[in-house]
C-alpha cells in the first residue's frame, strides 16, 4: 500500500474517494480541500500513474491528496483501506465510465460499476458502518425515459450495460440504507463536462477538435449521432451537490441537473462558433460512433435538490463550452500537456 504524505490534524473530516482519478474525483477534491478536510483517494495500479495523476496536478493539489493503492473489485483490500483510515465520507466515483465501451466489455463493467459499489458497502458496513457514502448514479438509468422530465419518481429503463449496472449500484445502496441504516445517499447526476474530461467523450472531443481546426492541425471531426440531446453542467457544481448530500442529517437520493436539454448539434455549433467557425463545415458523422442502443433525449428536474440541497447550477453551458475551448487551445498551441495549462475559470466561478 502506498502513501503520499499527508498531514492528518485532529477533528479533521476524512473523506475517502474511490476513483481512477477522473474527472470529478480531482475536482471532489479540490473542492474537500476547501473545506479543511483531509483526502484519501484509492486508485488502481496503473502503468501510467502520471497520466492517472494529471488532473490533481492541474488543479494543483496533487501533494495534498493521500492515494492508497486499491482495486474497487476486490473486497479484502477494500475492507483493509477503510478499516485503516476509518473515514467520516466515502465517496464511491469508481466506474468503467464510457457508456459505449459498456457494450464490448459488459462484464467488467458490471464487476466494477455494479460489485465494486457493492463491495464498497460491504466494506463500509464491516469496517466504518457510520460513515456517510456517496453512490455515483446516473442519468443513463432512465434511458429510454418515462416521463418527459426526469425526477426522482420516474421510473428506470435503461438501455446499456452501463446504465443496467449503475441501476445494480443504485438499488443496493438504497437496500443497505434500508437494511443496515447506513448514511448512503445516491446522487443520479445527469451529463457534467469540463476540461478535466476525458478525450473520448462528446463534448472533449468536440473542444479538442474545434481547437485542432482552428489551428490547422486537423481538417475534420468524425462523430457519431447529432441528434441525441443531453441535460449538460460542469462539473465543479455537481461535485458541490456531492458534498451536500453528505452534509445532510438523512440519506436520501437526488437528482442533480441544469434543467435544459441541448442536443450534440447544437453543442457542435456552439463551440464552433466560439472561434468563429462554422461546424457543418467540418463534422462529419461517422457510423462507427453510434451505438447498438441510444437515449434520444435526457432532461432533469433538480427540484428536490433545490429544496432540500440549497443546490443550483451556476455555471452556464455557454461558459462550460468557453472554459473548455480555451483549455484546449491553450494545451495545443502551448505544445504541453493538460496540467501545465494555466487554470482558467470563467465567469469568477
Ligand atoms: P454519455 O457520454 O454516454 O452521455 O455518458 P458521451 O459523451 O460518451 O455521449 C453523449 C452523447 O453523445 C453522442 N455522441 C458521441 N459520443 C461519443 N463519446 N463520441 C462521439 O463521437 C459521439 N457522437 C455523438 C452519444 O451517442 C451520446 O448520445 C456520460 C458518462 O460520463 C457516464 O459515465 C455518465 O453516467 C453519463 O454521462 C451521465
Amino acid at each position: 500500500m502506498k502513501f503520499f504524505s499527508v498531514k492528518v490534524e485532529e477533528n479533521m473530516t476524512k473523506p475517502l474517494i474511490i476513483e481512477k482519478i477522473g474527472q470529478e474525483g480531482a475536482y471532489l477534491a479540490g473542492f474537500f480541500l476547501e473545506k479543511i478536510y483531509s483526502i484519501f483517494g484509492i486508485m488502481r495500479r496503473s502503468a501510467s500513474p502520471d497520466t492517472l495523476l494529471e488532473r490533481l496536478k492541474w488543479l494543483g493539489i496533487v501533494e495534498k491528496v493521500c492515494l492508497l493503492d486499491g482495486d474497487i473489485t476486490d473486497l479484502s483490500c477494500l475492507t483493509r483501506c477503510i478499516q485503516d483510515i476509518q473515514p467520516d465520507e466515502v465517496c464511491n466515483l469508481a466506474a468503467q465510465s464510457f457508456v459505449r465501451t459498456s457494450w464490448t466489455q459488459p462484464l467488467f463493467t458490471g464487476t466494477v460499476n455494479a460489485l465494486g459499489a457493492h463491495n464498497v458497502l460491504e466494506a463500509c458496513r464491516i469496517t466504518a458502518p457510520k460513515a456517510k457514502i456517496y453512490q455515483a448514479s446516473s442519468s443513463e438509468m432512465f434511458g429510454l425515459v418515462r416521463e418527459r422530465q426526469q425526477n426522482e419518481q420516474t421510473a428506470f429503463h435503461p438501455r446499456s450495460p452501463y446504465g443496467v449496472s449503475k441501476l445494480y449500484a443504485h438499488w443496493i445502496a438504497i437496500n443497505y440504507r434500508k437494511s443496515f441504516g447506513m448514511h448512503a445517499s445516491g446522487g443520479i447526476l445527469f451529463k457534467h463536462d469540463s476540461p478535466l474530461r476525458g478525450l473520448e467523450f462528446v463534448t472533449r472531443k468536440i473542444t479538442d477538435g474545434v481547437a485542432r481546426i482552428k489551428l490547422n492541425q486537423t481538417s475534420e471531426l468524425r462523430l457519431g449521432n447529432l441528434d441525441a440531446c443531453r441535460d449538460w453542467g460542469h462539473a465543479r457544481d455537481y461535485v458541490r451537490a456531492m458534498w451536500l448530500m453528505l452534509q445532510q442529517d438523512r440519506p436520501d437520493d437526488y437528482v442533480i441537473a441544469s434543467g435544459q436539454t441541448t442536443s450534440v448539434r447544437e453543442f457542435c455549433r456552439m463551440a464552433f462558433a466560439y472561434v468563429g467557425i462554422n461546424y457543418q463545415d467540418f463534422v462529419h458523422v461517422d457510423e462507427r460512433f453510434h451505438r447498438p442502443a441510444e437515449l434520444d433525449v435526457l432532461l432533469g428536474d433538480a427540484t428536490k435538490a433545490r429544496q432540500q440541497l440549497g443546490w443550483s447550477p451556476e455555471i452556464t453551458l455557454e461558459e462550460m463550452i468557453a472554459e473548455m475551448v480555451e483549455a484546449d487551445l491553450y494545451r495545443l498551441r502551448n505544445h504541453v500537456a493538460q496540467h501545465q495549462a494555466p487554470l482558467r475559470r470563467v465567469n469568477g466561478h
